[in-house]
């Protein structure tokens, strides 16, 4: 149709027809819902995240730059993951009717997400540099991020910049972790918003330049018969890493027991 240009980051509602949303995704390879979580949930989710991350405050730039390989990806994050520590409110959430009607409609039936990884981006870090989060070789292993932000994000927190249908593009290019790319669009969330990204989409989140931490709360899925691994490799623009090797997380947090 004649003049219905795209103007990028769109956003949804959670009663858009299912097709439109599986077209957008196929041909974007995201989706933004910008009113998912209610102001009573998002306090309660709030707490815990307080609460978890209370201890780090006072050193939390040092505790993030203590890694070696996220020195080097210039990832100034702390991770935490809720489930492990069998969270109530963040199993609930992973069990959220919307959430899993959402993310059937885009992998469809059988899809595998078992897991939720908290990005805790420190006051005056470095963000995340550009990155893939796994090899786009084989087009249909991939991981969809589904991921909620509890709090306003400002461009100056750390926006989520990424360049809308570059999962269809090939390998990121090499250049500076955030030199800008052609056609990238910046997503400055607001408390309560879902936004769903393929893996293969190229992104990065900008320096958070406050001292206030952005906090990303993540339940990464798959499509059926994709198994998780698929993000033992990040692709950034100027190398791949192999996180599993020691293994590691996607942030390259060494991973205990070997759980992706
Ligand atoms: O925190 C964000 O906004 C994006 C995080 C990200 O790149 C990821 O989880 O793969
Ligand atoms: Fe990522």
């Amino acid at each position: 149709m004649i003049g219905t240009k795209k103007s990028h980051p769109s956003t949804f509602t959670l009663d858009a027809p299912s097709e439109e949303l599986s077209n957008f995704f196929n041909e974007f390879g995201y989706l933004i819902f910008p009113e998912f979580l209610k102001a009573e949930h998002l306090e309660a989710i709030n707490k815990e995240l307080d609460e978890h991350f209370k201890p780090f405050w006072e050193h939390a730039l040092e505790e993030a730059r203590g890694s070696n390989s996220r020195k080097t990806f210039e990832c100034d994050v702390i991770p935490w993951h809720p489930l492990d520590d069998d969270n109530q409110i963040f199993i609930d959430l992973l069990q959220n009717a919307e959430l899993n009607k959402i993310t059937r409609e885009v992998l469809g039936d059988g899809f595998i997400a078992k897991a939720c990884l908290v990005m805790y981006a420190v006051g005056g870090g470095k963000g995340q540099a550009w990155h893939q989060d796994c090899p786009d070789e084989v087009k249909d292993a991939f991981n969809l991020n589904r991921l909620i932000y509890t709090q306003d994000v400002r461009h100056e927190d750390g926006a989520l910049v990424f360049v809308p249908g570059s999962h269809k593009m090939g390998r990121i290019p090499p250049g500076e972790a955030q030199a800008p790319i052609g056609g990238e669009v910046a997503l400055c969330p607001k408390a309560g918003t879902l936004a769903l990204l393929h893996g293969h989409v190229y992104h990065r989140v900008t320096h958070n330049l406050n001292q206030k931490p952005r906090t990303s709360v993540n339940y990464r899925a798959y499509p059926k018969g994709i198994d998780p691994s698929v993000n033992c490799i990040g692709v950034y623009r100027n190398g791949s890493v192999n996180f599993c090797d020691t293994p590691k997380y996607h942030d390259g947090t060494p991973v205990m027991d070997g759980k992706l």
